[in-house]
């Protein structure tokens, strides 16, 4: 039923260019191709674009090859990931997206973006197909090629009209069953006595130097930890506000090596989607440590809302996290560590240390970085 369909030719094509993972996001147009990729590549369902940017940026760096499938309007979500993420580390992304607004739509919401989006893109340097028609499928497979080849993001407009009159099959909707959801939580939140610098600093000391993975958030905690310990295996952020623990969830999920996240409170609260993620696939080799000084330390120290309103564990516990711990101390931290726990939640003060700034540009810190991955 499904040989010769438009959609059994795009996995064929995924297949072909040896891609292995796929980050979804539905479209009604796609709604017989995303579950076909589901059978055949492994797929990972996404509540956001912008984490899937995250996402497949780590499977990439950990010497994998992503693609997005969404809607176009993600496109919209996702700017300045491709931006300061992709283009700025020129990190390859092919973003297949069923392209919304043009042809046949009555939705009034997809008129705006979706009839701009090529001039956005231009306007952006970001790399863009547009495929009007079954005959030119072939083009998605250039597209990817050049994607891989050029180290940088490419999206793929590709126009309803290829799905019109298909055959592929619409699976039925799953069946929903009753469940329980219990959580007993309760805990206690001291004064911090640790500053950010001193958990870094915990977190070099106990982990194994020579083999695991450290991805390090923008702003002063990258800084903080060139200063404690530069190594080739510390990624660093420059830019890309919420997306370290989603860079942390794609390469522990290609790698067998443990990734250490250093996340902090403002940057995992632009982007809970991350915690949903690790939530909902879980692996061995990923520890999230959220340092939370209730503020955002890197940009002058304003208030974030972990001192009055959220607790980010209880977050990671909501998102599905069940191994998660709150640490106060070096030893509470250096413990938590030692076991891997999923996520660890650091209370801090709100000091910066004074740092220089890291000699690397994005591409050296890239590079240097899956070299090592290598060895
Ligand atoms: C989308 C976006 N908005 C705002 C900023 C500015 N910015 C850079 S770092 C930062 C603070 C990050 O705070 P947090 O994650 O709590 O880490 P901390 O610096 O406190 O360790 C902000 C707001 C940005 N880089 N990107």
């Amino acid at each position: 039923m499904n040989a010769d369909t438009p959609e059994q030719k795009v996995v064929d094509i995924l297949k072909q260019n040896r891609i292995d993972i796929a980050a979804t996001l539905p479209c009604d147009r796609i709604k017989a191709l995303l579950p076909l990729i589901a059978r055949n590549i492994k797929t990972l369902p996404l509540t956001r674009e912008e984490n899937g940017a995250g996402i497949c940026a780590g499977v990439y760096l950990g010497w994998g090859r992503p693609v997005m499938v969404i809607q176009s309007t993600g496109i919209g979500n996702m700017i300045n990931a491709l931006l300061s993420l992709n283009l700025t580390y020129r990190i390859p992304l092919p973003i297949i997206t069923s392209w919304r607004g043009v042809y046949k739509e009555s939705i009034e919401a997809q008129w705006q973006l979706g009839r701009r989006l090529p001039e956005i893109l231009a306007a952006s340097g970001i790399k863009f197909t547009i495929i009007e028609s079954l005959k030119e499928i072939e083009r998605l497979d250039e597209a990817i090629k050049e994607s891989f080849n050029n180290s940088h993001p490419h999206v793929i407009l590709m126009s309803p009209a290829i799905w019109e009159g298909s055959t592929c099959e619409i699976p039925e909707p799953m069946d929903i069953c009753s469940r329980n959801i219990e959580l007993v939580f309760s805990v206690t939140i001291k004064k911090p006595v640790l500053t950010r610098y001193e958990a870094i600093r915990t977190i070099v000391e106990t982990i194994d130097e020579d083999e695991d993975i450290i991805v390090s958030n923008l702003g002063i905690p990258s800084k903080e930890l060139f200063e404690i310990r530069d190594r080739e295996l510390n990624f660093y952020m420059l830019g890309s506000m919420g997306l370290v623990s989603s860079i942390g969830l794609g390469l522990a999920i290609n790698q067998k090596r443990h990734v250490y996240v250093i996340d902090g409170d403002g940057s995992l609260l632009m982007n809970p989607n991350a915690l949903i993620s690790i939530g909902e696939y879980p692996t061995t080799n990923l520890t999230i440590i959220s340092i939370d000084n209730a503020s955002y330390g890197s940009t002058g120290n304003q208030e974030t809302c972990t001192q009055s309103l959220i607790d980010l564990e209880l977050l990671a516990k909501a998102s599905g996290i069940n191994d998660t711990v709150k640490a106060h101390s070096q030893d509470d931290l250096s413990e938590a560590l030692r076991r891997k726990a999923q996520f660890i939640h650091v209370i801090v003060k709100p000091v910066n240390a004074k740092c220089k700034e890291i000699p690397f540009s994005a591409n050296e810190i890239k590079k240097r970085f899956m070299r090592a991955l290598k060895e």
